[in-house]
């Protein structure tokens, strides 16, 4: 029987990862997407003949309700949310509106609409915050930003729904993951795009935050494998996905100049404004039990990781450089 599956967020990296896995294997995709004075869907232009999007907003509770009345699906999966960390210092109340609360807008819809509909969220590694690792699904949270605080009030949101209603709503505590499709915000992105344009001439210099901070740094495509995994379990249970080898930001901007026969100290400076005002200093998550009850491993290293998304941005940089008539130096 052909399965039908709600995406939030579907715009975003791991929503148009997601939207591809699950029409490989035959799903009808819905994807919610809020209204834009711009196109902004660039991530599944590609697969935009196969899916079907349902305007809607985390912040409108009655549109959530029509997105599931209008496509009846089997999966739900929140991955909507203000997703950048820095920012969540800038607008910590509509972070939590759309991160917190948005959570318990969907798990409302989803007991009223049907409570059968199997329900994943996005959690975040960011709920740990300053514990030390590896954090494991055991591990004490103490979020360290607006945005991890948020997160972890969806996280129990769901526990809370799936105990109080005995709903299908399953948490994953996904640690970092990137890929070429990442936002340009976001440091790995930031670092493989700047590689790319000083590479090319496009560009000089590098500014960069917190050299020591370090991330478990894994591929988006690997990630979404595991969300579906979840919805597939016999019982709802929380994972964390992560891929157990940490790096520190500084490894991560040597590793993405050596790709480019570059040395990073001749063109990274730090600057303070990019510092945060609370840090979470070492992140590397045990995924052991998502191994162990789900078979779940993650694929691509993190040298593959850097290698493909230096690579894209060199040739989207290229494909610029080329459309504007400039010569390629
Ligand atoms: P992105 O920032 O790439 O995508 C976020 C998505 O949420 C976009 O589609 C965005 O739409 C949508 N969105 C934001 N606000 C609203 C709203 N009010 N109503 C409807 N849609 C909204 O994030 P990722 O794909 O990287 O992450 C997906 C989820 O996983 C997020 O919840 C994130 O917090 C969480 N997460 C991510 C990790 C990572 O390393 N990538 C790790 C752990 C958790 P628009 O295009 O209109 O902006
Ligand atoms: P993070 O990702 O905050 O871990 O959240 P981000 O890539 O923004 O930062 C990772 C680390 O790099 C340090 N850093 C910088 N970060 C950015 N963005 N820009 C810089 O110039 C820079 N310099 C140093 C940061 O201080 C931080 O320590 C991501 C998001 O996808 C969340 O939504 C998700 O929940 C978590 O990952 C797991």
């Amino acid at each position: 029987m052909t399965k039908t599956a709600l995406i939030t967020g579907i715009t975003g990296q791991d929503g148009s990862y997601l939207a591809e896995l699950l029409l490989s294997k035959g799903y009808k995709v819905y994807g919610l997407v809020r209204r834009s004075s711009s196109v902004n869907v660039e991530r599944i232009s590609h697969i935009a003949n196969d899916i079907t999007l349902i305007p809607g907003d985390l912040l409108d509770q009655t549109s959530i309700a029509n997105a599931i009345r209008q496509s009846q699906p089997d999966e739900i999966y929140n991955l909507a949310a203000q997703s950048f960390v820095a920012t969540s210092w800038s607008q910590p109340e509509l972070t939590g509106q759309f991160t917190a609360l948005g959570v318990t807008r969907v798990l409302e819809a989803i007991r009223t609409e049907n409570p059968k509909i199997r329900f994943y969220q996005a959690s975040s590694s960011e709920m740990f915050g300053s514990t030390p690792p590896p954090q494991t699904e055991k591990s004490l949270f103490h979020p360290r930003s607006p945005y991890g605080v948020s997160k972890l009030y969806g996280h129990f949101a769901t526990i809370n729904y799936r105990e109080s209603y005995g709903m299908f709503a399953c948490s994953g505590i996904l640690f970092n993951h990137e890929s070429p499709r990442r936002g340009l915000e976001f440091v790995t992105r930031k670092v493989s795009n700047c590689v790319a344009q000083i590479k090319l001439g496009l560009l000089d210099k590098m500014t960069i935050g917190n050299l020591d901070a370090r991330r478990d740094w894994g591929f988006a495509g690997d990630y979404v494998r595991a969300m579906w995994m979840m919805l597939q379990a016999d019982k709802p249970e929380d994972y964390v996905i992560a891929t157990g080898i940490s790096k520190s930001v500084r490894e991560l901007v040597d590793t993405a100049f050596k790709i480019v026969d570059l040395d990073y100290h001749d063109y990274v400076t730090v600057d303070p404004a990019l510092l945060r005002p609370a840090e979470v200093d070492f992140l590397c998550g045990d995924a052991s039990y998502a191994r162990e009850k789900l078979g779940w491993a993650p694929d691509v290293t993190f040298e593959q990781l850097v290698q493909s998304m230096v690579k894209e941005d060199l040739q989207r940089n290229r494909r610029i450089i080329a459309a504007s008539g400039a010569d390629l130096r």
